[in-house]
């Protein structure tokens, strides 16, 4: 048996949540077109016939580190990078940002191996198109190797879960058969709102909110949740409820009806808008709300 942790680290928006899903073949980290989407270490597990492994989905890496909320995250990828048997570094086919440069700064001090995966190359149809960036990048550094794939599209994501398996060391399973998720209902249900919020509101909206889940209960097959949906300011409640609380509503159904299907039954999610000022910039109230080192 094999078993092993491997880390998923990047720049924001390049792929890594959709890439976790991909390879646990369920969706266990939300994904939206908007950087900065994921904002905690998100687990999900593969389990092969001789080998586990455990993914460790992490915030984007990124520069602009002003707020406390932007330092947990970029602490969260950063500490992610510790005790694991392999990274994966992602990066998008054919672009390539100071931001990624600096990931790859970062991982200079990394004592496991990296392994490059170029993602979203389905955006190319020609493949010769992606040879000058691999040029470019395959001596910037020792991969253990380097991957082109399509998370969305699942090109190559199969190749990439056999060659991480091989090179897994020796050792027991790390969780239970069968378990794919690395976090509880609670959670879920609070990424899953933020995740309807993050694709629902434009602009800086949702980098001022977070979710809390108050309550989860289980009433015969019906699962009962209300969750607060905090924000920094009243003109922002005013907007996450929308016009008659169309906003709120919408979310709130496209929130319960992913978690019917995940969960296989009914559920009732009872959504709340609060303010906290200056959450986003506030350490005690960061490590209530769940976040890394606050
Ligand atoms: N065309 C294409 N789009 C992709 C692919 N993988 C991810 N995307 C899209 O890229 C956007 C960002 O995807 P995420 O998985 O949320 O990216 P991320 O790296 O986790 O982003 P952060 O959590 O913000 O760091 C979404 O709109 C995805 O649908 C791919 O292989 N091809
Ligand atoms: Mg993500």
């Amino acid at each position: 048996m094999r078993s092993g942790i491997v880390a998923i680290v990047g720049r924001p928006n390049v792929g890594k949540s959709s890439l976790l899903n991909a390879l646990v073949g369920q969706k266990v980290s939300i994904t939206a077109p908007k950087p900065q989407t994921t904002r905690h270490r998100i687990q999900g597990v593969l389990h092969g016939d001789n080998a586990q492994i455990v993914f460790v989905d992490t915030p984007g890496m990124h520069r602009a580190a002003k707020k406390a909320l932007n330092k947990a995250m970029n602490d969260a990828a950063s500490n992610s990078l510790h005790y694991v048997d392999l990274a994966l570094f992602v990066i998008e086919a054919g672009r390539w940002t100071d931001e990624d440069e600096a990931v790859l700064e970062r991982l200079k001090s990394v004592k496991s191996p990296v392994a490059l995966v170029i993602n979203k190359v389905d955006k190319f149809s020609d493949k010769n198109d992606l040879l000058p960036l691999m040029e470019k990048l395959a001596p910037l550094r020792e991969w253990a190797f380097v991957m082109p794939l399509s998370a969305l599209k699942g090109a190559n994501v199969n190749v990439l879960a056999k060659q991480l398996m091989e090179r897994m060391p020796e050792g027991p399973p790390l969780y239970p058969e069968g378990q794919v998720v690395g976090h509880d209902l609670s959670f879920t249900i609070s990424e899953m709102v933020r995740e309807k919020l993050m694709r629902s509101l434009a602009q800086e909206l949702p980098y001022a909110l977070t979710v809390e889940t108050e309550a989860v209960e289980r009433e015969g097959g019906l699962l009962k949740a209300s969750a607060i949906i905090w924000v920094e300011r009243d003109g922002q409640k005013k907007i996450v409820i929308g016009e008659d609380g169309a906003m709120l509503k919408r979310v709130g159904t496209a929130a319960r009806r992913e978690l019917e299907e995940m969960t296989g039954g009914k559920v009732f999610l009872k959504l709340w808008v609060r303010v906290k000022e200056g959450w986003t910039d506030d350490p005690k109230a960061l490590s209530r709300f769940g976040y890394e080192g606050g």
